[in-house]
């Protein structure tokens, strides 16, 4: 708490009203939850520091080093934050606090040559000593945002970008909001297989990659019929399994869990076993598929999608007349 237990409001001695512990104290205590956005442009709303466990955001990339991120929460003069207006004057508004957590050092004291563990980020870039200005928070009508590519900026001691930050803060007030940044330029969201052919009934792994530890998330769209069960980056697909008279086509998709603008898309296709186009599944079909036998997988008969047209597809057909 350092000077924050000298804390005053106007008229008071001082020590009167010690001022309310910082986001990272708190989170040592337990007595914080932080929120943890995870979507760029997600909106994150902060009460006063003591209305909730979860009146604090942690910001930090899942690319990067765990222990090396940012706690944000909402100071305001209120409650035993008015203990601040002793030093920040009674013109204090309030806004958003910064902190620059490095779990990697051992303490706060400050070493030549270092840094120490539990920074504030002045949004006004100026320097302070003990107390810091009201200035130094961040909200509409000052400083409002807090990315890599500010001043002051959300890069790393290492000098790498954190990837993280925010944009959008709001008018200082007992709630504040703000809207999460994350640099995506570096995810491209790539699939294996990007096409498949599939049996009727059958199964296939879909997985995702490129996604810079943010994880992402599955959809499918096209032809009914077909399910999918999500696991990470990885989905399964099961085909439908009645005789398709006709192809059926299914796009699964996936997107960027932090920019589901950033996508990709496989395309499964089950074979239609009307191979004379009757109109039906018949046994015509059958002298079909004997007429293609051998044939590669761009005969109809090769119903499976691989290798050549052989009893692996008759017995499917066989299967379903
Ligand atoms: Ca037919």
């Amino acid at each position: 708490m350092s000077y924050g237990s000298w804390g005053a409001d106007t008229g008071e001695d001082s020590g009167s009203t010690p001022v309310t512990l910082d986001a990272w104290c708190r989170q040592y205590l337990g007595w914080a939850s932080p929120q943890t956005p995870d979507q760029l442009g997600q909106t994150v709303t902060l009460g006063l520091p003591l209305s909730s466990i979860q009146a604090v955001a942690k910001l930090r990339s899942p690319l990067l080093t765990s222990q090396e991120y940012f706690l944000v929460e909402n100071r305001y003069p209120s409650g035993w934050d008015r203990g601040l207006v002793a030093n920040l004057g009674s013109g204090w508004a309030g806004g958003l606090l910064t902190l620059h957590v490095d779990e990697a050092i051992a303490g706060n004291a400050y070493v030549a040559g270092s840094h120490q563990m539990v920074m504030a980020e002045h949004a006004d870039n100026a320097l302070y000593g003990s107390v810091g200005s009201g200035a130094s928070l961040f909200y509409s009508g000052g400083h409002d945002s807090f990315t890599p590519l500010t001043t002051p900026s959300s890069t790393y001691y290492s000098g790498s970008s954190s990837l993280v930050g925010f944009t959008a803060a709001s008018v200082p007030g007992t709630s504040m909001s703000f809207s999460f940044y994350a640099d995506t330029s570096t995810i491209s969201i790539s699939v294996t297989p990007t096409t498949a052919v599939l049996l009727p009934g059958a199964s296939l792994a879909i997985t995702a990659s490129g996604d810079e530890g943010w994880g992402v998330t599955w959809g499918l769209a096209g032809a009914s019929g077909a399910s999918k069960v999500d696991a990470g980056l990885t989905t399964t697909l099961t085909a439908p399994a009645g005789t398709p008279v006709a192809d059926l086509v299914f796009t699964v998709e996936v997107a960027s869990a932090v920019d589901a603008s950033i996508t990709a898309s496989s395309t499964v296709t089950v074979k239609s076993m009307d191979l004379d186009a009757s109109g039906g599944v018949d046994p015509q079909d059958l002298l079909s598929l004997a007429a293609q036998w051998g044939q590669g997988t761009s005969a109809p008969a090769n119903l499976k999608g691989t290798g050549t047209v052989d009893n692996t597809d008759l017995d499917a057909l066989l299967g379903q007349l």
